[in-house]
């Protein structure tokens, strides 16, 4: 029997990838993606040009924040997993969104466990919530294991922990299999581009083609545990197919400040980041997280998963990539210029 799959936020950087992934391991995947005024699907396009793939994905319009038609989808699809990675999942963002953060990422969370309670009367359903490291906060722990307190810094921090905690009462009170991942930090090629790495890799590949100077940056102190998307999204995977609910820590076990990464890429490009990166405070954040360091041998142990991408290896794959995106507009430049 062909495996079903329900992934929100498929079209993010986690939702292509698992999609992916998933495909590849012969599931049937089915996606909720938002109605916008221009196409959202990028990073999952290339999926429907593989032929085999296409028969085996299908997207579905739909909300967080609208339970009622997640319901009517889920009891329709009757998915055998549900991945419910769809967030507003900028933490500086969160606090110009407070509420919106609080519905798309807490409430959202509630309106998948409702589904998948109501399907699960009559076919049994497993979910995976894409809970953060950014929960431990201002850690009271280092490094942070799946017994650390949490002590949330932001909006988006306080909406995850309410969707943790709701994950472990449908799985108590319903007998709901409902597990967390609770993933530190991953990147990728496919990283929203105003988050730190990402906004390092493009500005990097640019200075060097020429098209820009500078790179504005807030705290380049903070200090996170990097991994690379692709082997995270193995882990989601392992998480549901594991022999009970549970909730792991997926991490590298390794930390590194924004300014650590900011030497890797300039580095890779023969470039001093020191000569183009200049501090803008608008980019600070009215409370900030110091330090992330995963301990992910819960993982290890039970899952056997764990992180395989360097940080130096990540950092150049995403240096690569974005130096490449550079000369393709430095090229594309040159050609207006001649063609105009
Ligand atoms: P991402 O690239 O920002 O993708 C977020 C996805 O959620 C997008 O597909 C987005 O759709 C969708 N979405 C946003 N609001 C929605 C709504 N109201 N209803 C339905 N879909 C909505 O995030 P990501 O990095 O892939 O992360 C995936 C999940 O893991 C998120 O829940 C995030 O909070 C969590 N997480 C991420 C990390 C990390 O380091 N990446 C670490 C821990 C946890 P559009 O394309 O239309 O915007
Ligand atoms: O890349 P960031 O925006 O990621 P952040 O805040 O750690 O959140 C990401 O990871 C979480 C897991 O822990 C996810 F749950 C969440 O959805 C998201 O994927 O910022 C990383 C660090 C912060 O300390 C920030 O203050 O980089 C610092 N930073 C310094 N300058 C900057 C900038 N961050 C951004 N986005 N832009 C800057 O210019």
């Amino acid at each position: 029997m062909t495996r079903i799959a329900l992934i929100t936020g498929i079209t993010g950087q986690d939702g292509s990838y698992l999609a992916e992934y998933l495909l590849g391991l012969g599931y049937q995947v089915h996606g909720v993606v938002r109605r916008s005024s221009t196409f959202s699907t990028e990073r999952i396009d290339h999926l429907y040009r593989e032929p085999q793939a296409e028969s085996r994905l299908r997207l579905h319009y739909g909300d967080l924040t609208d339970g009622q038609s997640l319901t009517n989808l889920v009891l329709k699809i009757r998915p055998d997993e549900i991945y419910n990675l769809g967030a507003q999942s900028h933490v500086r963002v969160s606090f110009d969104q407070p509420v919106y953060t609080l519905q798309a990422v807490g409430c959202g969370a509630l309106n998948i466990l409702e589904a998948a309670r109501l399907l699960n009367e009559s076919h049994p359903v497993r979910v995976y919530q894409a809970s953060s490291s950014e929960m431990y906060g201002d850690v009271l722990q280092t490094p942070q294991t799946e017994r650390t307190p949490f002590n949330p810094q932001s909006p988006y921090a306080c909406a995850k922990v309410y969707a943790f905690h709701q994950t472990i009462n449908y799985r108590r009170s319903y007998d709901l299999f409902a597990s967390n991942g609770i993933l530190f930090n991953h990147e990728s090629e496919r990283r929203g581009e105003t988050f730190v790495t990402r906004k390092i890799t493009r500005a990097a590949g640019r200075i060097k083609a020429g098209l820009q100077e500078k790179l504005y940056l807030g705290n380049l102190d903070a200090k996170r545990d990097w991994g690379y998307a692709k082997d995270y999204v193995k882990g989601m995977h392992l998480i549901l197919q594991h022999h009970q609910p549970d909730d792991f820590v997926l991490a590298t076990g390794r930390t590194a400040s924004v300014r650590e990464f900011c030497e890797l890429v300039f580095k890779r490009l023969d470039l001093n980041y020191e000569d183009h990166v200049e501090i803008d405070p608008r980019y600070y954040r009215p409370a900030e997280v110091d330090l992330l360091l995963g301990e992910p041998s819960k993982a290890f142990e039970e899952l056997g998963w764990q992180a395989t991408t360097s940080l130096e290896e990540l950092a150049a794959i995403m240096t690569d990539h974005d130096h490449e995106i550079a000369k393709r507009e430095l090229h594309a430049a040159n050609f207006d210029q001649f063609s105009g």
